[in-house]
């Protein structure tokens, strides 16, 4: 079916289309510091503007989620990360069919690095107990009481 739709599409697309509709996912970093976690505040697009949410994206071609969680986190915050493990329950996000949020618990490689927000309107560090409270994307929110417990376990 996919085949049809693309045929006749120049081969840069098809390959392209198809590592896509392989590989849903979207990873989300939850970088964690002294009991707290970073949230960032996206600016766009309008729908999510304001909004609250872990670092992250797309994997891209040819690289492991692990992969995608450092890029993105040099891409968004400026620091590097390293990843610990996965946590929580994949969470479909709405808005993109079929793909799926996957959180990734991560420290800063650096404790002294400070995460600054690349093309975010704001960075913030958040202690359990205040997690709640955070304006939330809908995909995230559905991951803050992992987020808690995995804060709690470290
Ligand atoms: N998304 C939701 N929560 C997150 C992240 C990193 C991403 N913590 C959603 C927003 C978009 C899609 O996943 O619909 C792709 O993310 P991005 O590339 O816009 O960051
Ligand atoms: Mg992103």
């Amino acid at each position: 079916r996919l085949e049809e739709v693309l045929d006749g599409y120049p081969v840069a697309v098809r390959e392209i289309t198809a590592e896509w509709c392989a590989r849903p996912v979207v990873v989300a970093a939850a970088i964690v510091d002294e009991g707290r976690l970073l949230a960032q505040q996206r600016r766009r697009p309008a729908r999510h503007a304001g909004g609250w949410e872990l670092p992250g994206g797309r994997v891209e071609a040819g690289e492991t989620e692990e992969e995608a969680v450092v890029r993105e986190c040099r891409e968004e915050l400026a620091v590097d990360v390293r990843v610990l493990r996965g946590f929580g329950t994949d969470v479909p996000v709405a808005a993109d069919r079929g793909m799926l949020l996957r959180g990734y618990l991560a420290r800063l490689r650096d404790r002294s690095s400070t995460p600054r927000p690349v093309e975010h309107r704001a960075v913030r560090w958040v202690g359990a107990d205040r997690l709640h409270e955070l304006e939330w994307l809908e995909t995230d929110r559905s991951l803050v009481d992992s987020m808690r417990s995995a804060l709690g376990e470290t």
